[in-house]
């Protein structure tokens, strides 16, 4: 079943805890955290110091999106954390595959996020390595952005690989997934879905059943 990545970035931080726990009632999969320097993305979002919070008030597996130069450097405090899932850009490192690898060694799913501009074949080396791959659908830092329609074809081009070489490998999209693009993204092979402003954190009132909706609505209930 596709799962679903909740993006705390975009919850209510002056009530975290509180929308932590209706996405929780409403079975989310994931909750995606997107940690950010300012310099990778031009933009500043979650901490690893406030994952540690989390982690006191849920047992969802937490999945670190770290959209930062030389990720590396996050990395012992990564560790310290034990989080589930963990990506980092192949962008921002010249040591991808020591990063996949100490991802795996902390019992970690390991995951490769790429930029919408970023060329699939820059993964070939590491298929074999990696648990997911994370295909951002809009350029990383902001939430609220439009959907850029030739990440489908990437999509349909990384499926079709996994496939060819029969690798287990999930794919997680991110950026402005709504009912809409997320059915076109599954239909294309993706596994992952992160669910922000597009999706779940409307706006509207009821945290829990926007959720529940959305389950619904791309065909997961
Ligand atoms: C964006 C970040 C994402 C967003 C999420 C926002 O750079 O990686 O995880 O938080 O995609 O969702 P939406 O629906 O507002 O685009
Ligand atoms: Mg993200």
């Amino acid at each position: 079943m596709v799962k679903i990545a909740a993006s705390l970035m975009c919850a209510d931080c002056l009530n975290l805890q509180k929308d932590v726990e209706a996405l929780d009632r409403a079975g989310v999969d994931l909750f995606h955290i997107d940690v950010m320097d300012g310099h990778f993305a031009p933009n500043l979002a979650m901490n690893l110091d406030t994952v540690k919070q989390i982690r006191t008030v849920t047992k969802t597996p937490i999945d670190v999106h770290l959209m930062v130069d030389r990720p590396e450097a996050y990395f012992p405090a990564l560790e310290r954390l034990q989080v589930e899932y963990g990506s980092f850009h192949i962008e921002a490192t010249t040591q991808p595959l020591r990063l996949t690898q100490n991802l795996k060694a902390q019992g970690a799913k390991a995951g490769i996020a790429l930029n919408p501009c970023t060329p699939l074949e820059t993964l070939h080396l590491f298929l074999d390595q990696i648990d997911f791959v994370l295909v951002m659908t809009v350029e990383p830092g902001f939430t609220g952005q439009v959907f850029i329609p030739a990440t489908l074809e990437k999509l349909l081009a990384l499926s079709d690989l996994i496939k060819t070489r029969n690798f287990k490998i999930d794919i997680q999209v991110d950026g402005n997934i709504s009912i809409e693009t997320g059915k076109a993204c599954i239909a294309r092979g993706a596994s992952i879905l992160v669910a922000g402003t597009s999706s779940i954190f409307t706006g509207a009132p009821d945290l829990y059943a926007a959720c529940l909706n959305f389950r619904r609505q791309i065909g997961g209930a």
